[in-house]
């Protein structure tokens, strides 16, 4: 029995095809599971198009069929195949979305993906024709059907005959010795580090009280970690960083002897200003050599350094400053991004003004541009750097093992940013060792993480663990489509790439560019690659594996986090058979679990909370300045656990699934930003009374921010006024936190304690349908329901 509804792209008509839908089901006696799932097929896919479509205006036919045989449900969705709006819309400018989108719309898809059994997808006759089976059995669990993703790329036997790990056998008997005997294991892996004096104790914990200490009693410096050892050897005169400008013809390389002097020197530097061991120092540079030089210099003396990333606003450098009390501040006059001037001494100055602590400020010429500069308190770095009582050489501070090492600011979901401190000893070993497990360097390797500095990727997978590992690591100012979309590959030819670690955020953003820009482009010195930041969408992975890796280099999906220092969950490369979209198998001494609220619901393939069971040395130890928000942070919810925030599923192989982020954090292009903190941003606005922020599917940037307003009384509506809060809370968070869309709402809705309810909103953002009611009533789909609801609420 078929059926078949034509809808024109208007909201009601939504309403009715659910009714249509619960009228089909009732005529079949199809089960309530098969009819939630139609409904919510149609609910995440029609409205998404619909939403992103956004002009209810334009006619825009999409035809859905319900189609049942066998106790198999069938639901085809057609669309005209035209743009969907060829007039600008408002939501997103820049592109018109079809059904051949629909990968992108992260949420939707995903939910969807969850819940059937197959997917197929085709172009004919210029329709776009997505059809979505799912069998009727009742009681049938809902998540696990989430892996239709089926394909599986073991590793190439080149690739493995050549690698340090050879085989999955080899890889779970490592793995095995690394959880039955984690002392054993992590001192082994610590005798690859110099140390001043060993330790006595690999590991004392408490992890029910969210305490860890490793190698206790140890002691060592980072950077002879980094940089010394290695001038004892051949590396001596190995390229450390290979620099490219904003400009493709800018250029410059440091070998590691080049690099330890710069850094032993600008450590001379930093202790005539008076920094010392505990110092906090405020790092606010572009991708320069600067900045890993003045990261390292820190570390030579003790102090610990503080990144802010370039691209955040003078309110949100104001308050990392304040919140870690730093006492200097090296920052650029200037600098081009993409061949754009970006004014950093100007926010450095506005930020300054309400930061007593700061008496020095070391200022990098970038953009030759005039600047002001304060006599007592700003100087230039090259003069410094060139000042005749600046020596060579700067003996190194010897370190506890647990000393800090850095803070890094990320946002939480409480709205003030958590300043994440790691240690010394435990961090860099961890960041070394997956470096070489997880990328399978060799000495020969040009290596480049796109990541920026400013962010943990760059700390761990630019800076310290291609260093301490003696890699060449690549390091670009520029963005990936300046001067055109090609920059990435020609960068690839150029430097001979062998290992490529980028977001899958860039990755779309490249895709969407097209693949004539691969034309000419040499790309065969690359042998494997890597995604981090986000959940990669299996045709992503696809394209990456075949326009990028030719077909033959292995991908690495690595999952990790701020807190955790390094990757957790990822593949070995010539060991672990890859499974697009999937995170793979933990790293070596990491022992995930996934939870459920309720212990006694599902097997063990359903998703939950994704949760590390034992401590491990890259861990975070805890929030700067904040005692008790480590443990309360990630050790309430489930006890003597570590509970990451993420959702997460594992399947019959082992493979984790991440299903993003369950807490209400919006991750834009892999950049985690609170709701909070933008919410209080837009309230800080002389007519904003109250405010919500809730994150929509973005083609390219993974999660769009979208928020709601509520202006105070007597305050006009207007469109200047929508542009004038979007360029508020530009100025107060950065330009990465710009709402794509704000809209003006004359209440929110609230539960009775005064919560407001984001899942209601999300819905509203994602096209206004709320007519599902409460989806936990639905017995075996509670577990998603939970999921959405926690994702949502
Ligand atoms: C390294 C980094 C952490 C959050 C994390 C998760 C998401 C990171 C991922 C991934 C799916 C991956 N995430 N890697 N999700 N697959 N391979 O990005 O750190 O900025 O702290 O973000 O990013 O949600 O919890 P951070």
């Amino acid at each position: 029995m078929n059926q078949s509804f034509e809808i024109i792209n208007k909201r009601s008509e939504i309403q009715q095809l659910s009714e249509a839908v619960a009228e089909f089901a009732r005529l079949n006696a199809l089960s309530e599971r098969a009819t939630y799932t139609a409904n919510l097929i149609l609910e995440e896919l029609v409205v998404n198009i619909i939403a992103y479509a956004y002009d209810d205006r334009k006619e825009h036919a999409i035809k859905v069929s319900l189609g049942l045989q066998d106790r198999k449900l069938t639901v085809i969705l057609e669309d005209d195949g035209r743009a969907f709006n060829p007039t600008v819309p408002p939501v997103r400018p820049e592109h018109n979305i079809s059904l051949d989108d629909i990968e992108d719309l992260e949420l939707g898809l995903r939910l969807v993906r969850m819940l059937v059994d197959g997917i197929s997808y085709i172009r004919r006759e210029g329709r776009n024709i997505l059809t979505l089976v799912m069998e009727d059995v009742p009681g049938k669990k809902t998540i696990a059907s989430m892996l239709r993703e089926e394909r599986v790329f073991p590793p190439p036997k080149e690739f493995s005959a050549a690698s340090q790990i050879r085989s999955l056998d080899e890889y779970r008997r490592l793995y095995r010795q690394s959880i039955a005997d984690p002392e054993a294991f992590w001192g082994k892996q610590a005798e690859e580090l110099d140390w001043f004096r060993k330790w006595d104790r690999v590991l004392v914990e408490d992890f029910a009280e969210a305490e860890h200490a490793w190698f206790v009693g140890g002691a060592l410096n980072v950077t002879c970690n980094c940089l010394d050892r290695h001038l004892k050897t051949w590396r001596k005169n190995k390229a450390a960083i290979i620099w490219e400008g904003d400009q493709p013809w800018e250029q410059q390389v440091l070998t590691y002897q080049q690099l330890h002097r710069q850094v032993c020197r600008f450590a001379n530097v930093l202790k005539k200003h008076g920094i010392g061991k505990g110092d906090r120092v405020t790092i606010y540079l572009p991708m320069i050599v600067e900045l890993p030089v003045a990261m390292l210099a820190c570390a030579r003396i003790g102090a610990i350094h503080s990144v802010v990333f370039g691209g955040f606003s003078a309110d949100s450098l104001k308050d990392r400053i304040l919140d870690c009390d730093s006492r200097l501040l090296i920052c650029a006059d200037g600098y081009r991004r993409g061949g754009r001037l970006v004014k950093s001494k100007e926010q450095a100055d506005q930020a300054l003004a309400a930061c007593p602590g700061i008496n020095d400020v070391i200022v990098v010429r970038r953009a030759d541009i005039e600047v002001p500069m304060q006599p007592e308190r700003d100087c230039w770095w090259d003069e410094e750097m060139a000042a005749p009582d600046i020596a060579d050489s700067c003996e190194p501070e010897v370190m506890d093992a647990e000393d800090p090492l850095f803070i890094l600011y990320t946002s939480g979901s409480t709205g003030k940013p958590k300043g994440v401190l790691h240690s010394s000893a435990g961090y860099l070993l961890y960041v070394m060792q997956t470096f070489k497990w997880v990328f399978d360097i060799r000495d020969e390797d040009t290596w480049w993480c796109t990541a920026d500095i400013g962010w943990i990727t760059g700390h761990s997978y630019i800076v310290y663990g291609p260093l301490a590992s003696g890699a060449t690591t690549l390091m670009f100012e520029g963005v990936p489509n300046f001067p055109q979309p090609d920059r990435f590959w020609r960068m690839i030819e150029k430097h001979r790439v062998n290992i490529f670690y980028a977001a899958p955020t860039a990755l779309r953003a490249l895709m969407r560019e097209g693949n004539r820009w691969f034309e000419g482009h040499d790309l065969s010195s690359l042998r494997l690659l890597g995604s981090v930041g986000e959940p990669i969408n299996p045709e992503v992975w696809i394209w990456y594996h075949e326009k990028v890796g030719g077909g033959r280099c292995p991908i690495v999906d690595t999952w990790w986090q701020t807190e955790t220092g390094g990757i957790l969950i990822g593949p070995i490369p010539g060991a672990t058979p890859c499974k697009p979209g999937s995170a793979t198998l933990p790293l070596f001494g990491i022992e995930p679990e996934v939870l459920r609220n309720n212990p006694d619901s599902g097997d063990d393939d359903e998703g939950g909370w994704l949760v590390i069971k034992k401590p491990w040395p890259g861990l975070m130890r805890r929030v700067y300045g904040d005692p008790e928000r480590f443990k309360k942070t990630y050790f309430a919810r489930f006890p003597g656990v570590y509970t990451t925030g993420d959702g997460a599923m594992v399947d019959n192989d082992g493979y984790y699934w991440i299903m993003g982020r369950i807490d209400d954090v919006i991750n834009v292009s892999g950049h985690r930003l609170g709701t909070a903190e933008l919410e209080s941003a837009l309230v800080s606005h002389d007519s904003v009374a109250e405010a919500a922020a809730v994150g929509v599917p973005h083609e390219t940037k993974g999660q769009g921010i979208y928020a709601f307003v509520t202006l105070k009384a007597g305050e006009e509506k207007s469109d200047r006024l929508v542009a004038a809060l979007k360029d508020h809370v530009r100025k107060l968070i950065g330009p990465i936190a710009t709402p794509d869309r704000i809209q003006l709402a004359a209440d929110l809705p609230k539960t009775r304690s005064g919560k407001i309810v984001r899942r209601i909103l999300t819905r509203i953002a994602a096209g206004d349908v709320t007519h599902f009611g409460d989806m936990s009533t639905l017995t075996d789909a509670s577990v998603l329901a939970d999921l959405i609801k926690r994702r949502l609420a």
